[in-house]
């Protein structure tokens, strides 16, 4: 398997300040393997509801063409999400949406990988089939496996540092970010 380098972007699916899966997308840089490295995109909080009339009298809004700019220089797209009604959270379905409008559509052939967390049991597991079916007819490459639903995530946490602490946690997104950094890899090849 090659050593090139690779970045990472996580797109985070919760607007609130003490977000749980905040925590999970701040913890994973210190997690990456070597020549790995995992930077944030911009907040998806501003983003108007879309709306085919915006994008056509006024464009793509500055920070989705900004949010697209970094997906199209990742390697790889790792979306970090609650679950909301058994579901996707509609900001971050409203991100994809227009995401899915831009020419070139930046998330085709694009691998990513699902990180769901919840405070329930299931850690999101609901949202992680819709969202891998939405990503279908986007073409994008998501990761099979391993999967990531993080139950009960407000016990793997430590709030004060704003990241997770759980070991059994830390170790399974170690080697789901090595598992992932191989899959990129792969997907590259072809
Ligand atoms: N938790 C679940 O496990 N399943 C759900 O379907 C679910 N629906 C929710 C819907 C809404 C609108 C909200 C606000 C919360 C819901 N929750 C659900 C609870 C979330 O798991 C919990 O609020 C979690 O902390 C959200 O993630 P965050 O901490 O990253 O913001």
């Amino acid at each position: 398997m090659s050593t090139q380098p690779l970045k990472f972007v996580t797109l985070l699916g919760s607007l609130r300040k003490g977000s749980y899966n905040a925590m999970i997308a701040r913890t994973l840089p210190k997690l990456a393997p070597e020549g790995v490295t995992i930077e944030a995109l911009p907040s998806i909080g501003s983003l108007p509801l879309y709306d085919a009339d915006i994008q056509q009298e006024e464009g793509f809004p500055a920070d989705i063409e900004a949010i697209a700019e970094q997906i199209r220089q990742a390697d790889g797209v790792i979306i970090v999400t609650p679950e909301y009604n058994y579901s996707v959270p509609g900001g971050l379905k409203n991100a994809i949406d227009w995401i899915s409008r831009l020419p070139g559509q930046p998330l085709s052939g694009k691998p990513v990988l699902i990180q769901t967390s919840s405070m329930g049991p299931i850690g999101g597991a609901r949202c992680q089939y819709h969202l891998r079916q939405i990503l279908v007819f986007l073409d994008a490459m998501v990761m099979n496996r391993p999967e990531f639903m993080g139950g009960v995530i407000q016990n793997k946490v430590d709030e004060q540092i704003g990241e997770v602490i759980e070991p059994a946690t830390l170790d399974f997104l170690t080697g789901q970010l090595t598992a992932f950094a191989d899959y990129t890899r792969r997907v590259a090849l072809k």
